[in-house]
């Protein structure tokens, strides 16, 4: 018997029956749909997709900070519900990637959920989870602006503060535009807590800039988050501790940032008369409009000197500044 050659059949092929199949279509399964459609599911946004987006356009990042129940929450569950009415003064709702992320946050403080008194779930300690909005201003002077908030749980920043290397797990400080640091003005109003409530969140401010996560030109933003508690107190020493404690802030933080500044919030609250979402139109309004990215270009020199072509420079600047 002659042995077969390697790489031909061992049975000789007939050439007039048919070419053989290369799969038997009764017997083998279809291969598989190569183009698969990976619909967005619409929940938070995960460190990769977040970094992507920023990638693709230009995008504010906005980092809520401070501690466990502060209400870091509850406020980006009440930009979306301002939403749901309409536009927040002159900023409309443009459109999110993470719409369905946000209805989960929101669903305990609303009537569906059958619960007796509006809530907001503690964030679970996990990797860094994004939320997204997309902003327009109603009169259309500025192009859209997407804002990444990001929704972190309040021991992550607790153990931040402890920690420079829990510090500088925090990636995304490094990309935050604006860094909210996120106080609670119903710790406050108790005189055996508030000390403790400002020495904490400076804490925290005081770790992320020493790690060198948070650039020196990041706008801070410090928030008397749940101010109903001071307003609806009608104590005014309240309300001399919070500027004993701007002054503290000011003088400890203001040269190491782009910018400071404070805001009064009440996300949602629940005495006195302040509204749903009190501050929240005024924070909107900055996060849309200033961004520590825009810097004046300084067309225009500052100081010439004795020569004449320096002083015909002084003479044309001087018409133009007077112009
Ligand atoms: N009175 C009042 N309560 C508020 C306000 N904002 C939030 N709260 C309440 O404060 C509690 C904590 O709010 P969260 O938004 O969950 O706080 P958080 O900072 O996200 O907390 P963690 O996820 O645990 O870090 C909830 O029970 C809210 O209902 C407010 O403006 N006024
Ligand atoms: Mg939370």
């Amino acid at each position: 018997m002659s042995a077969v050659p390697p790489g031909l059949p061992s049975t000789p092929v007939n050439p007039t029956s048919p070419a053989p199949l290369a799969t038997d279509p009764l017997t083998t399964q279809a291969p598989p749909v190569e183009e698969m459609i990976d619909l967005p599911r619409g929940k938070e946004l995960d460190t990769v997709a977040a970094t992507k987006l920023q990638v693709a356009r230009p995008v504010r990042m906005i980092v809520l900070a401070g501690p466990v129940a502060s209400g870091k929450t509850t406020l980006l569950n009440t930009v979306n519900d301002l939403f749901q009415e309409g536009k927040i003064d002159a900023d409309s709702f443009s459109g999110s990637m993470t719409l369905p992320a946000f209805e989960e946050r929101c669903h305990p403080s609303r009537t569906a959920s059958e619960r007796a008194a509006q809530e907001t779930g503690h964030t679970q300690l996990t990797d860094a989870r994004y939320l997204h909005v997309r902003v327009s201003e109603v009169d259309l002077n500025l192009d859209p602006v997407d804002l990444l908030f990001t929704d972190i749980s309040g021991e992550t920043f607790e153990d931040a503060r402890n920690s420079i290397p829990e510090c500088q797990e925090l990636t995304f400080l490094r990309t935050a535009d604006h860094f909210l640091l996120v106080l609670d003005c119903e710790k406050i109003v108790d005189l055996k807590k508030r000390n403790k409530v400002i020495h904490e969140a400076m804490g925290i401010l005081r770790q992320c800039l020493d790690s060198e996560m948070l650039s020196s030109s990041c706008f801070v933003n410090v928030l008397w988050a749940k101010y109903d508690w001071i307003a609806a107190s009608n104590d005014a020493e309240h309300k001399s501790f919070l500027q004993k404690a701007m002054k503290e802030f000011q003088d400890q933080f203001a040269s190491r940032v782009g910018k400071l500044s404070f805001t009064e919030v009440a996300a949602r609250p629940d005495r006195g008369d302040l509204k749903l979402g009190h501050g929240i139109p005024e924070l909107l309004k900055n996060w849309v409009v200033t961004s520590p990215g825009h810097r004046e270009m300084k067309l225009v020199p500052e100081g010439t000197g004795d020569r004449e072509s320096e002083k015909f420079l002084d003479r044309h600047f001087n018409a133009v500044r007077g112009s």
